[in-house]
């Protein structure tokens, strides 16, 4: 039998990895990121998307001595695996794709603490599988690093960027927007795939600071054309809660399915489902929040501007000029501005932000007296935050304007068992166990602060809202509130799931709950209705929802929006009546509304157009 020479095969190592690389990328794509498949062109090209990158990025070890190559390639795994892990941990939470200025927040996602923990699962570890395979292949020497010659070094670079342009151009032809929605991850991923995404992220990130060099102030005219022209309706409420205090209050995580929800026979918002009762309750109301989070919810309200495309723009946007809430209250009625919260001044950078917004005071974790055994997960425990929170409140000069931030009800929803004061639920989600418990306790705190306030004589006088700032059980744990629910998991469900309380409380006023659509943009304009403030300064692409239209769309950030009557999940019409999937002709116009409006927006706040309007 003749000798097999080693020497003589092809480089091996190189050929390997690829495919290692190429495969686990492929699993990863169709198994944990919940990418929508609608048809066998996604498939192809999600197969054949990563191949042109991959192999530009293990290419670059050619370049080195046969040595170093080996190192270079193993380098190459560990980047592209560390890539695909921070993806993975970051969707399971966030259902979205990381970008180049998350990592300039990474503190504020959570970083490394109990959130990512939870996060984790020992599956994960398969992820390690082809490194241990292809170590034991190069310890064996059953394969080879040997190097290339120039030409084939040249054929292998020419034959990667042939398979990148078509990997480009297919995206393009699957989704001709693609580039102008680069706002839409998930399209983005699916189509030039996971690296190639995030090079053009990366050089998104990178010509960013141009916009705002580049705004003039004709720039402006588009959106206050847009923004004028909608209809602010009069209504019975206008003013009636003129010249009253205002206590905000952001309720961390929470979502409106635990109204009026009973788990084992307890209310999970006993508190809550009385107050609405005498208030004016909106249960259509959809989170719209996108990267930042709480920041965002804060940005909604505040500015009545989308929130930025990738990154939050409370950590983005500071130096911005803004015609915030608080600068329209103070303009308008000599409000004191305020924001609580039991956290670090620099968590979601909240210290520069609060004063581009115009807030007079930030009270923060200094002004609070926080220790172990008031704290929990993120920081002070709810009823010890509200209960401090009062005693600043009643030295503020009148009318204030106050938001205060809940924090116990965060995920992974950590609360000690003396403070649990209903049972976790037993679904075959721990993480919805036990957030039923963080809301229960959230729902006594606020308790507390509506009776403390009456004991002081501070009740009467002032206009409640109670708002939900975003999800708290993300997809990868939703499985839990259908099983509560009694619903199947189904895209219509999951979109209803995304719907926020909204509870505005004017004491004296009769309650009553609408069911009008909107979103936490339209939250400003409706309490601005309430104050009887008619404000000119109203760049701002928010709905008074005592009057908004039920057929013009909710825009989420990733593109996707929900109307009276359809609504895109991930790029596929439904119809919201029996969440069937419509021709995507009904969906057509308000898809254009959705681009329209969010590029209006983000032109505002990447050109910082607002200065111009000084
Ligand atoms: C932290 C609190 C929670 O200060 O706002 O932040 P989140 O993770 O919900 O954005
Ligand atoms: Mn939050």
């Amino acid at each position: 039998m003749r000798k097999l020479h080693l020497e003589h095969l092809p480089p091996k190592l190189i050929g390997v990895t690829l495919f290692s690389l190429w495969l686990k990328t492929v699993v990863i794509l169709l198994t944990g990121f919940n990418i929508h498949i609608d048809s066998l062109l996604d498939i192809l090209l999600i197969l054949f998307n990563p191949i042109g990158s991959l192999m530009i990025l293990l290419g670059f070890s050619f370049y080195f001595s046969n040595k170093i190559h080996k190192f270079i390639v193993v380098m190459m795994m560990v980047l592209v695996t560390g890539v695909l892990y921070g993806n993975l941990l970051y969707f399971r939470f966030y259902s979205d794709f990381v970008t180049v200025p998350i990592l300039f927040q990474f503190k504020n996602v959570g970083g490394l603490g109990p959130s990512t923990f939870e996060l984790m699962s020992p599956w994960d570890l398969l992820l390690l599988f082809d490194f241990i395979i292809i170590g034991v292949l190069l310890k064996k020497k059953w394969i080879r690093t040997i190097s290339v010659t120039s030409i084939e070094k040249k054929t292998y670079l020419i034959l990667s960027g042939i398979l990148l342009v078509i990997t480009i151009s297919l995206g393009l032809i699957k989704s001709p927007y693609l580039f102008a929605e680069s706002y839409d991850r998930e399209q983005m991923v699916k189509t030039i795939g996971p690296f190639n995404y995030h090079l053009v992220d990366l050089g998104i990130a990178l010509v960013e600071p141009f916009n705002r060099t580049l705004a003039t102030e004709s720039d402006t005219d588009v959106s206050l054309e847009y923004t004028k022209s909608r209809a602010n309706k009069a209504s019975d409420l206008f003013g009636v809660a003129k010249g009253k205090n205002i206590i905000l209050i952001s309720m961390e995580s929470t979502q409106d399915f635990v109204i009026n929800k009973k788990v084992n026979g307890k209310e999970i918002t006993p508190f809550l489902n009385s107050l609405i009762k005498d208030s004016i309750y909106f249960n259509s109301i959809y989170d719209q929040t996108a990267q930042g989070k709480t920041s965002d919810a804060e940005f909604l309200i505040d500015t009545g501007l989308y929130p930025l495309d990738s990154g939050s723009a409370f950590v983005r946007k500071t130096e911005n000029k803004y015609k915030s809430f608080p600068h329209i209250l103070k303009n308008n009625e000599d409000y004191y501005t305020t924001v609580f919260h039991g956290n670090d001044r620099t968590f979601w950078n909240r210290e520069m932000m609060y004063d581009s917004l115009g807030y007079d005071r930030y009270f923060s974790k200094r002004d609070f007296d926080v220790t172990e055994e008031n704290s929990v997960n993120y920081g002070i425990k709810d009823i010890p935050f509200f209960k401090q929170s009062i005693s600043y409140l009643k030295e503020l000069p009148e009318p204030y304007y106050a938001r205060l931030i809940t924090l116990t009800n965060h995920f992974p929803f950590l609360l000690e068992e003396g403070d649990k004061m209903i049972p976790e639920a037993a679904t075959s989600e721990n993480v919805v166990n036990r957030y039923i418990t963080t809301v229960r306790y959230q729902d006594e705190a606020i308790k507390t602060l509506f009776s403390e306030l009456k004991k002081k004589g501070m009740y009467k006088n002032t206009m409640f809202v109670l708002y939900g700032d975003h999800y708290g059980i993300s997809e990868k744990y939703e499985q839990g509130v259908f099983e509560l629910l009694g619903k199947e998991n189904t895209p219509i469900n999951h979109v209803k799931l995304q719907q926020i309380p909204l509870i505005i409380h004017v004491p004296g006023e009769e309650g009553m709950t609408i069911s009008t659509i909107g979103g936490e943009i339209d939250i400003r304009p409706t309490i601005l209705h309430l104050l009887g403030i008619q404000s000119k300064e109203n760049l701002s692409f928010g709905h008074n929802l005592f009057t908004r239209l039920e057929n013009h769309p909710v825009i989420f950030r990733d593109g996707d929006f929900v109307t009276d009557e359809y609504l895109l999940k991930d790029n596929v019409c439904f119809k919201v009546e029996n969440g069937e999937v419509a021709e995507e002709s009904h969906c057509e116009p308000y898809k254009d509304i959705a681009r329209k409006e969010l590029g209006m927006s983000d032109d505002i706040v990447y050109g910082d157009l607002l200065r111009f309007l000084e």
